[in-house]
């Protein structure tokens, strides 16, 4: 290993207080994974908004400079994460970190939280899910949840479908990136299963491959589950390990962390207790 050969990601992420969501989640996470977490908050929430209220203070007007300050200091990332984005200029400065900030062998983690069981999240908008939609063609991989793929193929939303209903969905959003697609939380009977469309590693001719990865349903989905995934995923893709094995870890890591939540009676608004599970990532 090299001179300062550590790994570094940049987050474009919310700074949510409560509710573990978001930055609280991958930068523990990230860490744990031994890769250098560097954010950008896209904005202050006092919790996420699937409580019935919430406080917010915007970053928007900020992120410009802090981005200049970061291109002064001659930062240049092996990986961007892209997570909650508050409004369409936001999507710009997404762009901004991907075009100034990545290094060329760099990788783009899209997760492109919008919303859940068929809904946009309270105060996200339509325009800047749309926006969002734009940063596809950047991707290296891309964390939809169901909702969230069918708005990004123009697909209608339906709880019930099967399996083979979402592996044909996100091979039409495949057809539209080189990226690999992971799609989370499809529920596949007594199941969940992560359905992910990547390029073969044995075959090396950018052929892709579709695995679904099943795990035991635990309990209810709790807000903060796709934020825990993509930053396994995120961390792993920088640590060269394998796309599969690396579902694997996360949906394994996520079911430990469903089970503990409801043994401690956590109410479901207050998503995923994953702290006591950092050491085994
Ligand atoms: O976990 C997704 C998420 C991220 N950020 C904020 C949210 C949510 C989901 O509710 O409200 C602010």
């Amino acid at each position: 290993m090299g001179k300062n050969s550590q790994k570094k990601i940049a987050l474009i992420n919310d700074m949510s207080g409560y509710g573990r969501c978001s930055l609280t989640v991958q930068i523990p996470i990230i860490s744990a994974l031994g890769v250098q977490t560097c954010p950008v908050p896209t904005g202050i929430f006092s919790n996420h908004t699937g409580y019935e209220s919430y406080v917010k203070h915007d970053l928007t007007s900020f992120l410009d400079d802090y981005l200049d300050q970061w291109k002064r200091l001659g930062l240049r990332f092996d990986g961007i994460c892209i997570g909650y984005l508050t409004s369409p200029s936001q999507v710009q400065i997404a762009e901004r970190m991907i075009k100034e900030l990545k290094k060329d062998e760099g990788i783009v983690i899209l997760d492109p939280v919008m919303g859940d069981d068929g809904h946009l999240y309270s105060g996200y908008t339509q325009e800047t899910a749309t926006a969002v939609s734009e940063l596809i063609k950047y991707a290296d991989i891309i964390t939809p949840n169901t909702t969230e793929l069918s708005f990004l193929t123009g697909s209608e939303y339906d709880s019930k479908k099967d399996i083979s209903h979402w592996i044909r969905v996100c091979g039409k959003l495949s057809e539209r990136t080189s990226g690999s697609i992971i799609l989370t939380g499809v529920t596949d009977g007594d199941y969940i299963s992560n359905i992910c469309i990547g390029a073969s590693a044995d075959k090396g001719n950018g052929e892709k491959i579709t695995n679904v990865v099943k795990a035991p349903m635990v309990g209810n989905h709790r807000p903060g589950t796709g934020d825990v995934f993509s930053a396994i995923i995120a961390a792993d893709a920088l640590n060269k390990i394998s796309l599969k094995t690396s579902v694997e870890k996360a949906s394994d890591f996520i079911c430990k962390c469903l089970k503990r939540s409801d043994e401690l009676d956590i109410p479901l608004s207050d998503g995923l207790c994953f702290e006591e599970f950092l050491r085994l990532l």
